[in-house]
């Protein structure tokens, strides 16, 4: 296999403390998205990974049929345990569930010195559903989201359904892309990454990242696989590694849409539904 075009970053030395991350995210019993998705793109990317662990859920490749939110304040506890004794470089959100836990990460972040005013920044990837539609923040939530989370966020990761949830914008043309894009800054994301997913029904799906005075596109190849579960999640946790390893957000961003197209084409099936995107690629051999 070759993947020559891939820019890899530095492997950490054996022996020597790695970059540290930091994830607060949900689990997925299924192993393809959340943290799971998260610890192994931090895991081949050399990284260490602490976690915050928000909610527990129940899944399959099928869907999410249940799941329990963690105590606010073990969440909190949990960010501040591993940050002030192991650091961290770079910290991600995933599933929150609730305003509480927004209300608590965002807060606890602030006094960690994570986020856009701060030394490490923080990527918000502000999962609201499963891909099969299963709610994972409650509605109440997303004000919090909105008011106290995005605010705080170096880059924000919405996909176009997460894009109409926080900002009522419905993304359907490139001129909505950049509407929603300004939205989100105007909330107080340092920067925003508006995903197109299927926004063309070309072969490419391009992503708009905005400051408000840079743009950049990104036209990953598409890759058509049922097999995606996790792709979001392993989008931002490899832009999560990368600024833990100092790149700038859009160095970051073209390096994890690599990671992930890369993924996705590796993708396995799994279950009676949807397979995970796979970073294991990096440690496979093909067929
Ligand atoms: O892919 C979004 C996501 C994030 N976190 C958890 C999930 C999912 C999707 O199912 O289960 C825990």
């Amino acid at each position: 296999m070759s993947h020559n075009s891939i820019p890899l970053l530095p492997t950490a030395r054996i022996g020597a403390t790695p970059i540290r991350v930091m994830t607060v995210a949900g689990s997925d019993s299924g192993g393809g998205a959340g943290i799971q998705a998260d610890m192994r793109t931090f895991a081949l990317l050399g990284l260490h990974a602490c976690v915050a662990v928000t909610a527990v859920t129940v899944q399959n490749t099928v869907g999410v049929s249940d799941f329990v939110a963690i105590d606010p304040e073990i969440v909190a506890a949990q960010m501040t345990s591993v940050v002030t004794d192991i650091g961290v470089n770079a910290a991600k959100t995933g599933m929150l569930a609730s305003g509480a836990i927004i209300e608590s990460v965002a807060h606890t972040a602030d006094d960690l010195g994570i986020g856009r005013d701060h030394d490490t920044p923080l990527v918000v990837d502000p999962v609201a559903a499963s891909m099969h539609g299963d709610p994972l923040l409650a509605a109440e939530a997303f004000d919090a989201l909105r008011t106290k989370l995005i605010p705080r966020a170096t880059v924000v990761t919405p996909n176009l359904d997460e894009v109409r949830l926080i900002t009522g914008i419905e993304v359907n043309d490139p001129a909505s892309q950049h509407d929603a894009a300004r939205a989100l800054l105007d909330l107080g994301a340092r920067w925003a990454l508006v995903k197109g997913g299927h926004l063309r029904s070309s072969q490419y799906s391009p992503d708009l990242l905005s400051d408000g005075s840079e743009q950049h596109e990104f036209t990953a190849e598409r890759i058509a696989t049922g097999h995606d579960h996790g792709a979001g999640d392993t989008l931002a946790a490899a832009i999560t590694a990368a600024l833990a390893h100092g790149f700038s957000v859009p160095d970051a961003v073209r390096f994890a849409k690599s990671w992930v197209t890369e993924g996705l084409r590796w993708a396995y099936p799994l279950g009676a539904g949807h397979g995970p995107v796979n970073p294991l690629w990096r440690v496979s051999e093909a067929e």
